[in-house]
């Protein structure tokens, strides 16, 4: 069976990228697995048929032969597992890019998260401003401490691998603030990653989703 995945009808982010079924795609996009797309908008999201898919009424989702998945981590890790590609083959290397996967999800992207969240829910408390000098920082401690580690290689454990790309993914939501730029190796690090044929299906496989239901 073709798998299928769930994405928004109707972005937030107009296309830019930020909707993590960008991560799912990307994923059946470096492993070559064609995949089909159900739409569903935010009504729908919290209808029983597909919190049945998904508890907390939410996208990406993926379905395959009688297993249905959330979370885009899982459904990352599982595509990864299933084809060559996204994970080394040798049991030590393929444990330390499963590492990596855990890093971007738990580590770097909860502050990241908790960031944007702020600018689109806080931005008109009293206390907003204080509070972004926080956020800002606790970001830019991950990012320090990642750029650190990445050094001058390409890629965080050798070979590109799903560690990467969900890193990427994660980094890519720091657009428009700045905090990635005094970071040069990691600006890079995003632009190899978003180089890659499969991101770039991805990416314009996405886009067109909104770009088809908001011509002009
Ligand atoms: N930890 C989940 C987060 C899923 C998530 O936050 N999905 C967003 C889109 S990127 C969503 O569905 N938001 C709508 C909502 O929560 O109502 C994952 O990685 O899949």
């Amino acid at each position: 069976m073709t798998p299928i995945i769930t994405a928004f009808e109707n972005s937030p982010d107009r296309g830019r990228g930020l909707a993590r079924d960008l991560r799912v795609r990307w994923a059946l996009e470096e492993v070559g697995q064609p995949y089909d797309v159900r739409l569903v908008s935010f009504r729908e999201m919290k209808e029983p048929a597909h919190r049945r898919l998904h508890p907390f009424g939410q996208i990406p989702t993926y379905e395959e032969d009688g297993l249905a998945l959330f979370e885009s981590g899982a459904i990352v890790l599982h595509v990864a597992q299933r084809h060559a590609g996204l994970l080394p083959t040798s049991g030590t290397a393929r444990a330390r890019a499963t590492a990596w996967m855990f890093a971007a999800l738990n580590t770097v992207e909860p502050p990241i998260v908790e960031r944007s969240m702020a600018t689109i829910l806080e931005r008109d408390k009293p206390w907003y401003a204080e509070r972004l000098v926080i956020l800002d920082e606790r970001v830019r401690v991950r990012l320090r401490e990642l750029s650190t580690r990445l050094g001058d290689a390409d890629w965080l454990e050798g070979d590109f691998n799903a560690g990467d790309l969900l890193m990427v993914t994660v980094l890519r939501r720091l657009e428009g603030s700045g905090l990635l730029d005094p970071f040069r190796n990691l600006t890079e690090y995003v632009a190899r990653g978003e180089a890659r044929p499969a991101y770039r299906r991805a990416f314009a496989a996405q886009l067109a989703v909104f770009t088809d239901r908001n011509p002009g």
